[in-house]
C-alpha cells in the first residue's frame, strides 16, 4: 500500500511535530511517498527543485498512490488542492482535524459527500489517531 499523507507546508508549519508523529505510525502500516511533509529544513530537501518540478512530482505520487491521509488542521491551499485532485482520481481519502486547535474546517471540506467510505472526515485528539488509522487502513 502507497501513502500519500498532505500536511500544510506554506499554510504554516506550527503542526509538523504532529506530521511528525502521524507519519511514523503510517510508516509502520507501509509505504509513504511523502515523508518530507514531516521535514523540519524542508527547504534544504528540495532547494534544487522548481515549484513545477515539486508540483508534477507531487500529482505523480498523488497518482500512484492507493491511499490519501491528510492532516487538515492548518489550512493550506495545497493541501486542499490534492484532496480535490485525489477525489478526481478516486482516491480512499481520510481527512484529520483537531477541534482542539480552534480552528475550523472548510465547509468544502467538512461536507464532502461521495455515497460512500471512501471519503471519511474525523475529528479527533492526538491519543485517538492510532485507532482512527487502523480502521481507515486496515
Ligand atoms: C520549498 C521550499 C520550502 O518549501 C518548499 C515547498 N516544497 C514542497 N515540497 C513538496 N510538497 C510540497 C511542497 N510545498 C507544498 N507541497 C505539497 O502541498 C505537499 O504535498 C503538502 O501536502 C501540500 C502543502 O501545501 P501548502 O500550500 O501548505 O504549501
Amino acid at each position: 500500500m502507497k501513502i500519500y499523507f498532505a500536511g500544510s507546508i506554506g499554510g504554516g508549519r506550527q503542526n509538523v511535530e504532529i506530521y511528525l508523529r502521524i507519519l511514523e505510525k503510517l510508516k509502520a502500516y507501509d509505504t509513504v511517498l511523502t515523508e518530507h511533509v514531516g521535514a523540519k529544513n524542508l527547504e534544504e530537501f528540495e532547494k534544487d527543485l522548481t515549484e513545477k518540478e515539486i508540483h508534477d512530482r507531487d500529482m505523480v505520487w498523488l497518482q500512484d498512490c492507493d491511499v490519501v491521509v491528510a492532516e487538515v488542521t492548518q489550512p493550506s491551499l495545497g493541501v486542499g488542492y490534492e484532496i480535490g485532485r485525489a477525489i478526481t482520481l478516486n482516491k480512499r481519502i481520510l481527512c484529520l482535524f483537531r477541534p482542539d486547535s480552534g480552528k475550523h474546517l472548510s465547509a468544502v471540506i467538512a461536507g464532502v459527500e461521495t455515497g460512500s467510505s471512501s471519503f471519511v472526515v474525523k475529528n479527533y485528539k492526538e491519543e485517538d489517531a492510532a485507532r482512527i488509522l487502523s480502521e481507515f487502513l486496515l
